[in-house]
Order: structure tokens, then sequence, then C-alpha cells
């Protein structure tokens, strides 16, 4: 008898009435709503989070439907138990009758197309790393906006002990966060980076105590929230664009997306709140009449 993924126990048990809080529970990622923000938990804790082919899917699919959610202001993306993730689950992909051959082909249809989704996110992406985050584990958390670790979280590069390249824009987000040659360093030996190391080395914002990391993710979302959305979409595009451009196309990009943002209704009503020192009310949609 064929082995049943997670997805499809799900929608297995779905079909055989099981209520929808039994089948969260079974659930390799778990979404929950706070406010504007949307936590999204990896959830294999037995395996430090480690990917499946079906937790790919499921995280997938939760950033991007969150992200397409006009009411979600920011997401926030965490593990369940002691780890944040593991990268790839090794048990998994060295399986003979698993669903991953081509590493290469695998890369492309599951972790780049992950790290590109949240990437192009409207909203911010905090990560509330909770635990150790290795291999291609650590490099998402690298891809996200804001990095928050708890005072147990660590950061390896543990790709070159199976001599494996770092993945999940690794090579390119690393160097430009440590400076080239401590990126060298990190991933030719496999390192692990304290919390507290990390945010010396300018990959963390914050670091908490691990029973407050939910709490300041959530502080930090609250904040996101309150500012107003498209300003935070068009400075996302300008940084993202700043890594790969020259000074001068930059200015030329900058000048494009302030045109959009001076023309927006957050725009009008930040600087008449300011003006008028009252507090600016975002819920106005649209461009300026
Ligand atoms: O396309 C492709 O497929 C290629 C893409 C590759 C992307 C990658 O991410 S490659 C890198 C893969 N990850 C690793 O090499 C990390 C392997 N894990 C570790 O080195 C250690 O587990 C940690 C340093 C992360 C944590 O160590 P520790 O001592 O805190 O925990 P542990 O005891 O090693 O692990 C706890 C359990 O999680 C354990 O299971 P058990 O013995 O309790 O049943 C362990 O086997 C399991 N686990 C941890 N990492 C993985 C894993 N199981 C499967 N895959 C893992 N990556």
């Amino acid at each position: 008898m064929p082995q049943l993924g997670h997805a499809q126990l799900s929608a297995a048990k779905k079909r055989l009435g099981c209520t929808e809080e039994e089948r969260h529970l079974d659930s390799v990622v778990l979404t929950e709503r706070v406010g504007s923000c949307v936590i999204v938990t990896m959830n294999r804790p037995e395996a430090l989070n480690s990917f499946t082919v079906d937790m790919h899917r499921e995280l997938h699919d939760a950033i991007e439907s969150a992200g397409r959610d006009p009411q979600v202001r920011s997401i926030i993306l965490t593990g369940a138990g002691r780890g944040f993730c593991a990268g790839q689950d090794l048990a998994e992909a060295t399986d003979p009758d698993g669903p991953i051959g081509d590493l290469g082909e695998h890369l492309e249809q599951t972790y780049n197309r992950l790290v590109r989704t949240i990437r192009r996110l409207r909203v911010p992406v905090i990560a509330a790393v909770n635990g150790v985050a290795a291999g291609a584990g650590a490099n998402i958390a690298l891809v996200c906006d804001i990095i928050l670790a708890g005072r147990s979280a660590k950061f390896v590069q543990s790709f070159s002990k199976i001599s494996l390249v770092p993945d999940s824009g690794g090579t390119w987000t690393l160097p430009r966060l440590v400076g080239p040659h401590r990126a060298r360093a990190l991933t030719l030996l496999g390192d692990a980076l304290s919390a507290e190391q990390a945010k010396e080395f300018g990959l963390v914002w914050q670091v908490t105590e691990d029973d407050g990391l939910r709490e300041a993710a959530l502080v930090i979302a609250e904040r996101l929230a309150a500012l107003p959305p498209e300003g935070l979409m068009l400075t996302k595009q300008a940084l993202d664009t700043a890594m790969e451009t020259t000074f001068d196309r930059q200015l030329d990009i900058e000048r494009d997306l302030q045109s959009r943002a001076g023309q927006s209704a957050d725009n009008a009503e930040a600087v008449s709140a300011f003006l008028e020192k009252r507090k600016p009310d975002f819920s106005a949609k649209g461009t300026k009449a």
C-alpha cells in the first residue's frame, strides 16, 4: 500500500469527517492569525522541523496565501519545539524510494520557489528563530526581512559537513550580511553561530529570552501594522534591487519608487497627520485625489 504524505493524509481525514482541530494537529505547518499578523509555524519538531516535500508544499501555500490576503500586514515564521529548522530532511533525501531525485531539480521546485516567494511578498516577514537553524533552515531565515532570535538559537551552515553547497540564497545573502571572508569561514567550516554572535555579525536584529521570542515578534508585527503598508512594500523593493545594481541605477529606482510613494493616499495621510499633530488613519486606500 502506498505511503500517504501529510497533505494527502489531511485531505483523507477531511473526507472521513475529522474536526478542523484534529486536522490542524496533523499538519506539518500551522498557521495562526493574531490581529493583522499570520504566524506560520513549521511543525515537525521530532526532526527539528527539517524539510520534507510535504512541509515544503504546506509552507509555501501558507506563506503565499497569507501574502495574498489584503488584511494581513506581516508574517512571522517560526518553528515548533526546540528548533527553528534543520534544513533538508536527510532521511527523505536519501530514501531510494522517496520523492527526491536530482538535488538541483529538487532545489528549483522547493527551496528556490520558497525563498523567491518570501522575497517578493508585499508584506514584511519576521523570522522568529527559536532554536537551531541549520542548512537551508538558516538560509531561509536570512531571506526574511527582520530576524529575531531566542537566546538558545544557533545558525549553522551545515552543508560542508555533508559535502553540499549552501543553498536557499545563502551564498548571496551571507557575504552581503557578514562580509565575504566571514561568509567563507562560516560556510567552509560549518561552525555554529550563537544568537549573540549572529547579532554581532549583523544577521539578527534582536536577541530575546527564549520565552519572550513570540511576544517580541508580535510587538514588531504590531509596529509594522501601524505603518503605511504601501511605503513598506516599496521600501522592500528598493532594498532588494540595491544589492544588484550600480549607485546610479539605484538612484533611478529610488526616483521611480518615490514617485509612486508620493502619489499614495497613505503618504498624503501621514504627512497631513504630522502637520495636524494627530494620529494617522491608513484605512483609506488608493492614490491621492
Ligand atoms: O534539494 C536538496 O534536497 C538539497 C538541499 C539541501 C538543503 C539542506 O538543508 S542540506 C543540510 C541538511 N541539514 C543538516 O545537515 C543538519 C543535520 N542536523 C544536524 O546537524 C543536527 O541535528 C543539528 C546541528 C541541526 C542539531 O543538533 P542537536 O544535537 O541539537 O539535535 P540532534 O540530536 O542531532 O537532532 C534531533 C533529532 O532531529 C534527531 O532525531 P532522533 O535521533 O531524536 O530521532 C535527528 O536525527 C533529527 N534531525 C536533525 N536534523 C535532521 C534530522 N532528521 C532529518 N533531517 C535532518 N536534517
